[in-house]
């Protein structure tokens, strides 16, 4: 369908009406009733749901109302009233569906029969459970009988803890650790940066610190579309006075100015609450180069301070005491110029400055960060820069102050705790051998590029996706779609129907799934699962709705079914039938795997508010190899894989719009970018119009730089003038992936680099010409 690109600056602020707005268009939208808003108000509570978007932790006592403009889209996507049936599969083949938007897949609605694709027909067609799951079992078993390696098991992060525990056993029962995960191209950087800095894989903040909290340093996270519910915490953070300064190179809106839609006070009065009070509009890949300029001008001011026989500004007792590497990184910052840092970051010497003058006068600081942060070539190092910086002021492992990730997914961090990584050395596994009497495959498996690097070379013969939509959140779409169909079996579990579900494997099956939000009925009765969020604390999360249709199934039920009919009988191995009937019995297994974590899950979680789990450095006990926190000193100041040495590259920062959710488009309105009706456009620096002779509502086209000789294209992109820093563009995902190249990936993560592509602009004019 043909989209009319509109252009309309967004003057308000992130929350207030327009987010009403919008809540109630996504609501007529799916035909949901007015009486739904029941479902909203049992969002995030203790007896309710947890929501189904954003990870971001829940309060306790928690809100009136604990939901969020794009927590109630994600519901109404969820309890929509439209259906993917057998009849609408009859009547489209995939090769007609895979010409439709991302959009259009995913309003066809939910998914109501297990589905078999029938490659003769084009078409997908129902089948009986059983049938599935005993072929897929016969499919499986012959594949790891020529060698396990060759099956993948890949998680979204959506999954619950039960459901992902029971899918690590049986991927390793099954005989490999391949379980790469949503998290492969998200916080897998901060999972390998962190344990090495601070020893623990997981962000050291909860949310009383907010309370407490004199300066937020804000990297590369757009809360006010993929996290709002943390405005809440920014606000009151503000109100009580504390400042915070923002690192993006966009302007994004929720990081400005926001209203509250729960406060009928604020929402009728003209107030808004300013969110930052200094923003830096950091280059794409220079956040090394602009906190080494922070650095930098802090150990100038410590000198400073020392030589007029003050105190100094570092935490000399905390650095002696609990870190090792300070020489390390005060050689590394002396030795970098400020001309090289001005370049590399994009921001000005007086502006880094500026922010040491703050920090160093700050108590207590907390470092937030998201994709802008983990998504490139040096992700891993970016992170731990900013470790090194709070790290000079003592600012973990006290009240206030700590390191904040903002996950993705509702449960991609508790996945990982239960055991969901391809990382052996990451799981008990000798407790697993124990629990479950049998030998625990020792060999790393393939996390997410590893795989499409192995589906392309023809070395995977089955993929198995417990949700998610791999094809599309994947870089190098173009060979990833094309080697798809080579493999054996293909399973995708999901709620609904998207373009991975349309390239199939010579079997394929496409198995519709309980979501979260609907009530799962076992043989013990109505059950609950968990989830953790990103600050670490457990949650129960309880289905209010009927399903959406009578065959769907659990993703636990799913996993388990596809266990046995694999796996077969085994002596002493897990009861799949029994924890299927009571999820209890999961809980009680994982507890047994990690009792110090889980230990009394079963009654612990079912308190108010949930459990949080250890997180030693929260208390200064450091798991590190040197038994301290490390400073440690990044390779080079530019993060990217552009070299910076070719004016004709630009970097490419692929992006989420506020009306979506990763693939799922929920809609054309990104309302605070003012970018309406069109998904294909490219925000471009006015300046670099000007250079490359460009005007507004241009099309062009965008070709990605990259030295492996593949040509990746992308057309049909409309040229809006946006206020970005120069030499950068802004396209969105997943629309841009064909331009990611699969090998430009963090470093030391494998994280995609997503936020910093190496491109070239080519004018259409030029090319139809
Ligand atoms: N509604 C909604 N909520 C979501 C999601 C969604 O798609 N929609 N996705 C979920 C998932 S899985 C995730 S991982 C999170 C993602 O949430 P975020 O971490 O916010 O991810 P992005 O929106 O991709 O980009 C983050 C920000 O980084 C900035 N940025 C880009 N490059 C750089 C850089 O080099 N330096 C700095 N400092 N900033 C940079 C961008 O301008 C953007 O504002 O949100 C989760 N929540
Ligand atoms: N260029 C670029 N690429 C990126 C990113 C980027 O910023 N830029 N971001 C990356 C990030 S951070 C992530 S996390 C990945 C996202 O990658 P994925 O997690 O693989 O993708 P999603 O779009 O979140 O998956 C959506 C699908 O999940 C299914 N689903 C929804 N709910 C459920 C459920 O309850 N159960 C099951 N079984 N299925 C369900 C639905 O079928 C839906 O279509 O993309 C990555 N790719
Ligand atoms: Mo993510």
């Amino acid at each position: 369908m043909a989209r009319k690109l509109h252009l309309e600056p967004y003057e308000g602020p992130a929350g207030g009406w327009g987010s009403i707005k919008s809540v109630a268009r996504h609501m007529a939208k799916q035909g949901v009733m007015p009486g739904a808003t029941a479902e909203l108000m049992v969002q995030n509570k203790p007896d309710g749901f947890m929501c189904v978007s954003c990870a971001w932790a829940k309060p306790r006592p928690t809100h009136a109302a604990e939901f969020c403009e794009n927590g109630a889209k994600a519901t109404f996507a969820e309890i929509t009233k439209k259906r993917a049936t057998p009849d609408f599969f009859a009547k489209h083949t995939a090769s007609e569906l895979r010409e439709w938007s991302d959009h259009d897949l995913e309003e066809v609605g939910r998914l109501t029969h297990p589905m078999r694709f029938n490659h003769d027909l084009d078409r997908y067609e129902p089948v009986e459970w059983d049938e599935a799951i005993s072929d897929i079992g016969r499919e499986l078993r012959a594949i790891g009988a020529r060698d396990p390696r060759r099956a993948v098991f890949y998680t979204s992060g959506r999954a619950s803890l039960e459901a992902s525990y029971m899918y690590q056993l049986f991927a390793r029962m099954f005989g490999h650790n391949n379980l790469p995960d949503s998290s492969n191209m998200c916080h897998e950087s901060t999972s390998v940066a962190l344990p090495e800095s601070i020893g623990v894989p997981v962000g050291t903040v909860r949310l009383e610190d907010f309370d407490e909290v004199d300066l937020i340093l804000f990297f590369g996270q757009n809360v006010g579309s993929n996290s709002p519910r943390m405005l809440h915490q920014l606000k009151d953070a503000v109100e009580r006075g504390t400042t915070i300064i923002t690192f993006n190179p966009l302007r994004e809106r929720g990081l400005e100015r926001f209203v509250d839609p729960q406060n009928p006070a604020q929402m009728l009065s003209t107030d808004q609450t300013q969110i930052s009070n200094l923003y830096y509009q950091v280059r794409a890949g220079g956040d090394i180069a602009a906190i080494t300029g922070i650095c930098k001008a802090l150990f100038t001011l410590d000198r400073e301070s020392r030589d007029g026989a003050g105190w100094g500004v570092f935490d000399t007792e905390f650095i002696a005491e609990h870190t090792d590497g300070f020489a390390g990184l005060e050689a590394f910052v002396a030795a970098q110029e400020w001309g090289e840092l001005e370049r590399e970051s994009g921001l000005t010497r007086t502006d880094m400055e500026m922010v040491a003058k703050i920090y160093a006068k700050s108590r207590n600081v907390i470092g937030i960060y998201g994709m802008g942060l983990t998504q490139h070539k040096l992700g891993v190092e970016t992170v731990q820069m900013l470790v090194n910086l709070l790290l000079l002021r003592g600012n973990i492992g006290r009240p206030g102050a700590g390191i904040c990730p903002v996950r993705g997914h509702s449960n991609v961090q508790g996945q990982r705790t239960v055991g969901i990584s391809e990382k052996p050395e990451l799981v008990p596994l000798d407790r697993l051998a124990e629990q479950f009497d049998f030998e625990p495959p020792r060999e790393k498996g393939h996390d997410t590029v590893e795989t499409c690097e192995g589906i392309i070379k023809g070395e995977v013969d089955a993929f198995i996706g417990l949700g998610g939509n791999f094809l599309r959140a994947v870089p190098d779409r173009g060979p990833m779609e094309t080697h798809w169909p080579h493999m054996r079996l293909t399973v995708q579990i999901a709620t609904k129907l998207n373009r991975s579900h349309l390239f199939n494997g010579q079997t394929a099956y496409l198995l519709p799934c309980l979501g979260r939000i609907e009530i799962d009925r076992q043989a013990s009765g109505e059950q609950m699962v968990s989830m953790e969020d990103s600050t670490g604390v457990f949650h129960s999360s309880h289905g209010k709705r009927e399903p959406a249709s009578e065959h769907l199934r659990s993703e636990p039920w799913i996993v388990a079914n596809m266990a046995k009919a694999t796996l077969g009988p085994r002596n002493n191995g897990p009861d799949w039938d029994g924890w299927v009937s009571n999820y209890d019995l999961v809980r009680d297994a994982i507890a047994q795997t990690w009792p110090d974590m889980f230990g009394g899950f079963n009654t612990r979680i079912r308190e108010k508010g949930g459990f949080g789990k250890p997180i030693p450095a929260r208390e200064r006990k450091w798991n590190t190899e040197t038994g301290k926190a490390n400073f440690i000193t990044p390779s080079a100041l530019n993060a990217s894989f552009d070299t910076g040495e070719d004016d004709g590259v630009l970097r490419l920062v692929t992006l989420r719009s506020n009306d979506q959710f990763n693939t799922t488009v929920y809609g054309y309105r990104d309302r605070f970018r003012g970018i309406y009706g069109s998904r294909m456009v490219v925000l471009l620096n006015e300046a670099d119009m000007e250079r490359f002779d460009l005007d507004k509502g241009q099309e062009i086209a965008l070709v990605a730089k990259a030295d492996d000789g593949v040509h990746r294209r992308l057309d049909g992109l409309t040229v809006v003038p946006y206020d970005i820093p120069r030499g950068c563009v802004g396209a969105y995902y997943p629309e841009a992936n064909v331009l990611v190249p699969l090998y430009q990936r963090a470093e030391r993560s494998h994280v995609p680099a997503a936020k910093s592509v190496p491109v070239t602009i080519v004018p259409m004019r030029e090319n139809t010409a």
